[in-house]
């Protein structure tokens, strides 16, 4: 890497603390919901950044943001750099912020360079891919890519019955450009671990070959509500009860499933929610991963036989959401380990753990992704951190994997 071809890592820094004030939290994280007034005030501020930086900023019928700086070659497919501004309930300060405006510091380092790239650069916003507020995750970027269709994304619905197209609607970002008619060479995302690997051996980079299959469920425990005091324990139909049996087996078949298995139940409801009442229904989510879409199916079939077994309360499983595992481009990786390795930093390849809009982007563009650590492996948590140096070193890999990619791509004939 040529020494001045830099990014500047401390208007990198200063970008994302700027970002982190919008739905900033008590305890130093974010709660940016996506299609909230916190996210259309973090995308007015992105649009601005990327205009003051001379891109032309557009975006589709979902919401996806894209900011392009043109290349020498006008008709050359463009290197997209993107992540998403939204965030978990509790979310921290990096998680997809950390992608999106790494690719606008690419691009400012471009101006100050007065560096024409062959490839346009584009810095892409995917919406909703946290599937906090709409599941599933990765929604939009998952459209895109024709994983999802489109109706399918405007219907979605929050816990409150607000339904996706109205709310994106309401925030202005209901745009005219069919989603998925915007097109790429080649798509790169920057983005912190979200697990311990990194920290725990020491390195800066990771040069990410893929993501892990999941599976994602609703699930509705009908049981019937009675009084607590008069109903004698034999014959009752406890939804909480059978819900916690279930809970227990989602732990035990992840751990089963180990070590690259993982399941958690993020979301619960009870109803009627009164003390004094049986709980008639619990409704929960279930959120099983693995590498291997084999033994996530395995994971797949362990909970449905538990469902069929539970006797108190009757168990429905729907799955809204199998994603298989994804294999990044050789190529992009290829860009990335070469990048990682002339900046001299400490890298490793792995897969990635979290889902992520390059792992949808993958399934139609060749995509790639750098990780860099975060403290303790933490995310999807207020006290989520990473250090400057270490988001430096990860933006420098992007620049110079863009600068690499954007050589060799031929302009469409
Ligand atoms: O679910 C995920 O892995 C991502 O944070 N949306
Ligand atoms: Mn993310
Ligand atoms: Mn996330």
């Amino acid at each position: 890497m040529s020494s001045n071809q830099c990014i500047n890592g401390a208007r990198l820094w200063q970008s994302i603390m700027e970002m982190a004030k919008i739905d900033a939290l008590p305890g130093g994280g974010c709660g940016r919901l996506t299609l909230t007034d916190g996210d259309l005030e973090a995308r007015a501020l992105f649009n601005r950044w990327c205009e003051d930086a001379g891109c032309t900023v557009t975006y589709d019928r979902l919401g996806n943001m894209f900011a392009r700086r043109e290349g020498r070659e006008l008709d050359a497919l463009p290197i997209a750099i993107g992540s998403h501004l939204d965030t978990q309930p509790h979310g921290g300060k990096f998680d997809g912020v950390y992608g999106v405006l790494a690719g606008l510091e690419v691009v400012r380092t471009l101006n100050d360079l007065g560096l024409e790239t062959d490839a346009p650069i584009e810095i892409v916003n995917w919406t909703n891919e946290e599937g906090a507020r709409f599941a599933p995750a990765m929604l939009c970027s998952g459209v895109y890519a024709g994983l999802f269709d489109l109706e399918f994304a405007l219907s979605r619905e929050d816990a409150d019955g607000k339904r996706f197209g109205d709310e994106l609607a309401r925030i202005g970002y209901a745009g005219s450009e069919p989603c998925g008619a915007h097109r790429f060479g080649a798509f790169l995302e920057a983005h912190i671990e979200q697990g311990p690997v990194l920290e725990r051996h020491d390195e800066v980079i990771g040069v990410v070959t893929g993501g892990q299959g999941q599976r994602w469920y609703d699930v509705t425990v009908t049981g019937r509500d009675a009084h607590s005091g008069s109903t004698p324990m034999p014959g009752r139909r406890d939804a909480l009860v059978s819900a916690a049996r279930m809970i227990q087996e989602v732990q035990r078949i992840a751990l089963a499933y180990g070590p690259d298995g993982v399941g958690t139940v993020g979301a619960l409801q009870v109803s009627p929610n009164s003390r004094n009442t049986i709980p008639g229904e619990v409704r929960f989510t279930i959120d099983f991963r693995h590498p291997d879409d084999a033994l996530l199916s395995g994971m797949d079939n362990a909970i449905r036989r538990a469902a069929l077994e539970e006797q108190e309360a009757w168990v429905a499983l729907d799955m809204i959401w199998h994603n298989p595992p994804v294999k990044f481009d050789e190529v992009c990786i290829d860009a990335i380990e070469t990048a990682a390795k002339d900046i001299g930093q400490p890298w490793r390849r792995m897969v990635s753990g979290a889902g992520h809009d390059a792992c949808q982007l993958a399934r139609k563009v060749p995509a790639a992704m750098v990780f860099v650590p975060c403290r303790d492996g933490l995310s999807h948590n207020e006290g989520e951190w990473a250090e400057p140096d270490h988001l430096e070193a990860g933006c420098n890999v992007l620049l110079q994997a863009a600068l690499t990619l954007s050589k060799q791509m031929a302009p469409v004939t």
